[in-house]
């Protein structure tokens, strides 16, 4: 495995001779922290991990997880208190002059204390620069992103059998949390969305009492975590009947989605592969109503920095993980939307997730 460190520094333009990471309490944890120490379990409440130019890592954790510490990459150092970790931090930083921090991740709280710590050090943001380092996976990150799309994909397969008229969304949402953890997810990678009627057209609608009925659209947005890494699919269903119009909608979403997955190559511009999905929907009778951007990078959180979207230039790489995901959503209708999992590969892409995604009315 190409050293994390080494690659955090070939993407930060600050002159710095360290970068630090420090985690506040679940859920506000940041994701380079396991990904520069490259831990598969753990939270690291207040825990503090050190990249250095040279490819080090250390990490400075308490007792609870000193395990999994023991597991990852990183020169491991242990505390028993407060007092000892503060020693540490000392003794680790204190002759580094401009410390590169992870704004995006550092509460203001850590980092009015890390001043205090260590009085003469500046802290600098380098967050830009940690989006760049996270887009691209490695072949480490590489595996656990599929395990995660397969898993997603086997529960994405089940869903038709596990619907009931009269059960709610929550239920449906358990259904498929229950299911992913039985096939070897750690969790879900996000709160799993289930959403029927109407209620499927605003895209993040979180699961309530709502019932499946008869003629409803039933639409499956969620992701399993396997070793920290995530996917993220939907899946959308019509349940016993479809109409003429409920048909137009699914196979326009479908054919934006394969015409964008089709041109998906290294050097494209992302907000061009946004825009053959978006004309392709913005040419029907449902123009306009794709209300979100094509697709973003997945990984150690499900947005993880990266996205598809209009006037947002991102030139794809070999080995970016992404979503695919246009929809089309109707005010007291309903929605449709059907993503899928890509990793971009020499000549194109590769689809990771594999559930059927044909028009299904179950
Ligand atoms: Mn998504």
């Amino acid at each position: 495995m190409e050293s994390r460190a080494k690659r955090v520094f070939k993407y930060v333009d600050e002159e710095v001779d360290a970068v630090l990471f420090m985690n506040e309490e679940e859920p506000n944890l940041d994701t380079m922290f396991p990904y520069v120490t490259g831990t598969t379990s753990g939270l690291f409440e207040q825990c503090i991990a050190a990249a250095w130019p040279n490819g080090n890592v250390d990490l400075i954790t308490n007792l609870l997880e000193e395990t999994s510490a023991r597991d990852s990459v990183a020169n491991v150092i242990v505390f028993r208190d407060k007092k000892e970790k503060d020693e540490h931090v000392k003794d680790l930083f204190g002759k580094a002059k401009r410390i590169g921090v992870n704004a995006k991740g550092l509460s203001y709280n850590h980092l009015m204390e890390l001043q205090k710590l260590l009085p003469k050090a500046k802290f600098i943001d380098v967050s830009a620069g940690m989006i760049r380092a996270k887009l691209v996976k490695d072949s480490d990150e590489l595996g656990r992103l599929r395990r995660a799309c397969d898993i997603a994909s086997k529960v994405g397969r089940e869903i038709p059998e596990s619907l009931r008229p009269g059960m709610t969304e929550s239920e449906g949402a358990a259904e498929i949390n229950y299911r992913m953890q039985k096939y070897g997810a750690s969790g879900p990678s996000f709160t799993t969305i289930a959403s029927f009627g109407a209620n499927s057209a605003e895209p993040h609608h979180e699961p309530d009492e709502t019932k499946l009925r008869r003629s409803d659209i039933a639409l499956f947005d969620y992701g399993a975590l396997f070793r920290k890494y995530g996917s993220d699919v939907t899946r959308t269903f019509f349940v016993g009947r479809a109409t003429a119009e409920q048909k137009r909608m699914y196979n326009t979403v479908l054919d934006a989605q394969l015409a964008a997955i089709a041109e998906i190559r290294p050097g494209m511009n992302g907000k061009d592969v946004d825009a053959i999905a978006r004309n392709i929907i913005d040419s029907t009778e449902f123009k306009g109503l794709l209300i979100h951007s094509l697709g973003h990078s997945i990984g150690l959180s499900v947005h993880d920095g990266g996205r598809m979207a209009p006037n947002v230039d991102l030139v794809l790489e070999e080995g970016m993980v992404l979503t695919v995901e246009p929809g089309i959503y109707m005010k007291g209708k309903g929605g449709v939307r059907i993503e899928d999992d890509i990793v971009v590969t020499k000549n194109g892409c590769e689809v990771l997730t594999s559930a059927p995604k044909e028009l299904m009315v179950i």
